[in-house]
Parts: C-alpha cells; structure tokens; sequence
C-alpha cells in the first residue's frame, strides 16, 4: 500500500517541473533527432541508447523524452501521454487517429516506401497477392490505382515473401536499396518519400500553447541551419 502510493508520488511527479513530454523511439529516428537537439544546445540528462531508463529528461528545458516503439509514438501524442512526439510518415500514413497535429517535417530518417518484387512480370491472372506491415497505406494505394489486391500482413522480413512464393509483390521501406537487392527484388513503384515528422497532441497544442510554440520555432530554425550548411557544403 505504502509502496503503490510511493509509487504513484513518483509518476504524478514526473510532471512536476517539467512542462511537455517528447514521444520518440530509440535507434534511427532517436539518433537524427539528437543531432537536431544538439543544435538547439538541449543536452539528454542520460543517454538514451545505453539507458535501460524510459523516461530521459532534457537538461535545463522543462523538458523530456519519453521512448516507446515507433509505431506507438501517434497512440501515446494522441491520447496526451506525450504533449508532442517523432514519428516517421510511414507510421502516420498507417495509423487510424486523428488527435494530433502534424506541423513540422523534421527531415530525418529519411527513406522510401516503395512497392517491389522479382525483376520479372508480375502475373496477369487472378488478384495480386502483396505482403507488407503497412496494410492500410497498402489498400488505399491499390484501391486508388484501382487495382483488386489480396493484402497479406507481415511483421518483419517482408522481403522473403516473394522469395517463397507467399505473395507477387511486397510494400515495404528502402534506404539504401541494399536489402531489396540482396534478395534480388527491385523497385516496381514508388508509393511515398517517407520522413520522420513531429505531431502535437491537440489539447497540449491549447493548454500549453507558448511552450509548444517556442519548442516548433527552435526546432524550426535548427531545420533552417541544418539545410544552409548542407546548401554550403555543396
Ligand atoms: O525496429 P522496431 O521493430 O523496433 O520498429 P521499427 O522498425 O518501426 O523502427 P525503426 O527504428 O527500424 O524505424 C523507425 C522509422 O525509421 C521508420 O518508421 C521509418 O520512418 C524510418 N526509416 C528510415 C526506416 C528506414 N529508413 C529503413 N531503411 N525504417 C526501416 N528501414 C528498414 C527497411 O524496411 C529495410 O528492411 O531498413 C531495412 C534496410 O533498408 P535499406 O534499403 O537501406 O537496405
Ligand atoms: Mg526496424
């Protein structure tokens, strides 16, 4: 008992003396987004990659990062556990809510979400069988083209699918275009150019209004310089 009011003492003061909590998943998304709070001289309190710890707060700001699955992100900034988060626009194209502002592009973690398969004709007979995770962007872009597709859901390793006969084509991201080629897939179209965007809960973009404003301007200019330097080292 004692132990469950402690317990709740220390969530309820999570809050205490910070103002807003930033939803962001570790690896690619979560390092890019250092570099842009670096940029903005904000500091982690601990660093995120070795710390076991899913709350890190940001040095100095009132402010803190919260880590959850990248997938997750628009559930936690939708239902205000997080006043804003990172997430990539694969993750938005395929999410169902809609509590949430999307008002920067953070131009990080960038990539394609493409649909590949055999460098062969795709069959003309009977509905084209497509693996993918990313079932609903999947279905709205078939359906638009108007083509009748049989989408089959996949958690990872969509690249096998074509490889063992489990489906024509698959819907899945590419970077570098390492991994389609070296199962020996190519680009048959590209659906959308994908990058990681930051989305703010609709309430928090109203009850806190000038913290968030000010953290969109920082993050803006630090957006500003990165693409002057970029423009000058060309
Ligand atoms: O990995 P986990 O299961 O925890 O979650 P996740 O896969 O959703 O997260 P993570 O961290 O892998 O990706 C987070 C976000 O990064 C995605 O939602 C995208 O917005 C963005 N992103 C950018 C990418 C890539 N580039 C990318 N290349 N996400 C995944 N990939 C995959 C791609 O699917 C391919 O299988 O990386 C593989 C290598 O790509 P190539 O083309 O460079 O070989
Ligand atoms: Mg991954």
């Amino acid at each position: 008992m004692v132990e469950m009011r402690l317990q709740a003492g220390r969530v309820r003061g999570l809050d205490r003396g910070s103002t807003l909590a930033i939803a962001v998943s570790k690896g690619r998304i979560l390092s890019e987004f250092r570099t842009l709070l670096d940029r903005m001289e904000i500091k982690c309190a601990e660093d995120p990659e070795t710390s076991r710890s899913l709350v890190i707060p940001l040095k100095d700001r009132g402010l803190r990062l919260v880590i959850v699955r990248a997938a997750d992100v628009p559930t936690y900034v939708e239902y205000g556990a997080a006043d804003l988060g990172v997430a990539g626009k694969d993750v938005l194209l395929e999410y169902r809510g809609e509590g949430f502002y999307e008002p920067l592009d953070l131009d990080i973690a960038r990539c394609k979400l493409v649909v590949a398969g055999k460098a062969e004709p795709l069959p003309r007979a009977g509905r084209l069988r497509v693996a993918t995770k990313y079932v609903q962007t999947t279905r709205r872009h078939f359906a638009q083209k108007g083509d009748q597709v049989e989408v089959i859901h996949l958690y990872g390793s969509m690249e096998l699918a074509p490889l063992v006969g489990l489906a024509d084509c698959i819907v899945d991201l590419m970077d570098t275009g390492n991994t389609l080629k070296a199962n020996g897939l190519v680009v048959l179209e590209t659906i959308a150019e994908i990058s990681a965007r930051l989305i703010i809960n609709k309430a928090a973009m109203k009850m806190k209004n000038t913290a968030v404003k000010a953290l969109i301007a920082e993050l803006a200019k630090a957006l500003d310089q990165t693409a002057t330097d970029r423009n000058l080292a060309l």
